[in-house]
């Protein structure tokens, strides 16, 4: 059978160098792969079927493209794969694109933001056929089996005779293993190696993609929902598969991979048999991942150096303990400042911290300790977002039993958690903070660690061109607070208490009247 898979995204997270070709005459996008619909492609061509992919960050391939395709080469099924909150808009309005131009497609979405909301998605958009839950390699072959009566297909969300049908959940499956290498040379596209999230920081130009070795985190922090879409277990690939997939990789000329594992810092045994497995095969790639502090790998941390390890990212969140406590982050300022020494000690290149702002019972004296704090840390980068709420995460529940959010109107809201909960500081407080902490850590990094500074800005100067490394070291400096970035306009309307119902009515008026708001907020 015939699939067509697309990777929707927000625009904010591909915008900088659309259009841009590298040497080997693909587009170049900066960010990370749509391992989603890689993953996919590949168990459906092990199966037999065929699959085209796209990915929304491609400029060459804009909806009308798509439809295009679609029309000519008539898939069974059209699976739209999308992550969270931010792009669902996006999602429905290629949906409704196709359904529009091909009334009788089979269509389907999926994702985590899909998975944890099907229910509500289905109700909301009924010219989706189905919503699909959770891993999707064995569900959508089992979907395809049974497009015209899916009533056993488990995990499915799905309508019959008008009525909304939730099939039981699919047990979650261990065997990870058993799923082939994603399809990562079908689409062509170079990613661009870049810090995660909004940080236009060009990390290298080798060639990039992502990897998942496990899935999963079992940590409360009320502001996740990945416990959730995972039941809160950790699920693992074997070391003698990651590294089949790296020894594809290097085949493949890949020079740099991130590892998208909620959790990769677990299980020793595991991390030292990858790490001897890519030394004894002569691996040169370079890999980063992301993991806890109080992780107990520390020990393996030259080891993971020795293997080619560049990056390890810590999710620090706050210099204030009572604001770990508050986000049940079960971690202690100490375990940071260890784990972060250790990383470096080692011969980790870049240690990288996430830290946020905007928590609940945050006031200033707690900001001002998180960037003195980030100051001291030899960490080599730093993000500082603004925190949110999705909806599943504890954070959110905690809201709706305090009225801050209404569960059956609020669903597929981006809220910052700042607007909406009056133990927050004020938005315009918290940027004016950030900024000025910004400003202080700059200097303080300079003055304590002078040469580390040094390095890395030669590092962004090997890449990136003087004019974008002026502008990301002088936004702290140029008092600018107000001033959004396009995804920022589209969820300031969903963030303040006085335009929420604005924000309601953006996800759920005609398609004319949502692309023409998103057009708006292109233009700006
Ligand atoms: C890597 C990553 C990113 C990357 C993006 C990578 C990319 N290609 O777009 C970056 C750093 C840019 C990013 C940004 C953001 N992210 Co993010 N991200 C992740 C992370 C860590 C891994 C995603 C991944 O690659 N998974 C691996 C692949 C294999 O899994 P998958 O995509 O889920 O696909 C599987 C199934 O879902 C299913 N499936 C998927 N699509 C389809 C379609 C069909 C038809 C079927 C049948 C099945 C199916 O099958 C696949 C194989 O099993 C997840 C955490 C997680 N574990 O999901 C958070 C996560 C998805 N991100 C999250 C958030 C909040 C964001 C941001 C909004 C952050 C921000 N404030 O800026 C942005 C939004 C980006 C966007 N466009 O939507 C949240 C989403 C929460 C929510 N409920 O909305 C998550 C869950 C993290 C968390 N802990 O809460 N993210």
């Amino acid at each position: 059978m015939r699939v067509i898979l697309v990777h929707v995204r927000d625009p904010q997270f591909y915008a900088l160098q659309q259009g841009h070709r590298g040497p080997t005459g693909n587009i170049q996008v900066m960010g990370f792969p749509p391992i989603g619909i890689m993953s996919l492609s590949a168990v459906l061509k092990r199966a037999g079927h065929e699959c085209i992919m796209f990915d929304q960050a491609n400029p060459e391939t804009p909806n009308e493209k798509i439809i295009e395709t679609i029309k000519e080469q008539k898939p069974d099924l059209i699976g739209l794969s999308f992550l969270s909150t931010t792009s669902y808009p996006y999602a429905k309005i290629l949906a409704r694109a196709i359904r529009a131009e091909v009334p009788d497609a089979k269509l389907a979405f999926g994702g985590v933001f899909a998975t944890l909301n099907a229910l509500q998605v289905k109700e909301q958009c009924p010219y989706v056929d189905f919503i699909a839950r959770g891993d999707g390699e064995q569900l959508i072959l089992d979907l395809l089996d049974n497009l015209q009566d899916p009533s056993g297909v488990q995990g499915l969300t799905w309508a019959k005779d008008g009525k909304v049908v939730h099939n039981p959940d699919r047990k979650l499956e261990r065997e990870l293993d058993q799923w082939p290498v994603p399809d990562r040379e079908s689409l062509k596209l170079d990613f661009v190696e870049s810090m995660p999230l909004d940080v236009p920081v060009v990390l290298s130009r080798e060639k990039f993609t992502t990897m998942q070795t496990s899935r999963g985190c079992p940590w409360p922090c009320i502001f996740c929902d990945i416990p959730i879409f995972n039941e809160g277990k950790w699920r693992y690939r074997s070391a003698e598969s990651v590294i089949e997939e790296f020894k594809v990789l290097q085949k493949q000329g890949y020079g740099s991979v991130y590892f998208v594992d909620d959790h990769f810092l677990l299980q020793p045994k595991r991390i030292e048999a990858i790490c001897e497995g890519i030394i004894r095969e002569g691996i040169t790639i370079k890999w980063g991942v992301e993991g806890r502090v109080d992780s107990v790998v520390q020990s393996l941390f030259p080891l993971m150096a020795k293997a080619n390890c560049r990056i390890v990212m810590f999710g620090i969140e706050s210099g204030s303990q009572k604001i770990l406590d508050r986000l049940r982050k079960q971690q202690t300022l100490e375990q940071i400042e260890t784990a972060v020494k250790n990383a470096k000690k080692a011969g980790i290149e870049i240690v990288h911290g996430f830290f946020v702002v905007g928590s609940p019972d945050e006031n200033e004296e707690d900001m001002k300790k998180t960037f003195k704090f980030a100051a001291r840390l030899p960490l080599d980068t730093f993000g500082f977002n603004r925190l949110c709420v999705y909806r599943g995460t504890p954070l959110w529940h905690e809201y709706m039993s305090r009225g801050l959010v209404n569960d059956t109107e609020d669903w597929y809201k981006y809220f910052k958690c700042s607007e909406i909960d009056p133990t927050c500081m004020k938005g315009p407080d918290i940027n004016r903070a950030r900024a000025k902490g910004l400003r202080s850590l700059f200097f303080r990094k300079l003055f304590l660690h002078p040469w580390q500074t040094f390095t890395l800005l030669r590092r962004f100067l090997r890449y990136m061109p003087m004019k974008d490394i002026y502008t990301l070291l002088s936004k702290p400096f140029r008092g600018k607070q107000s001033g959004a970035t396009r995804a920022e306009v589209l969820s300031r309307a969903v963030e303040h208490q006085d335009m929420k119902t604005n924000a309601a009515d953006l996800t759920k008026v005609s398609d004319e009247e949502l692309e023409a708001k998103l057009q708006q907020t292109a233009n700006k």
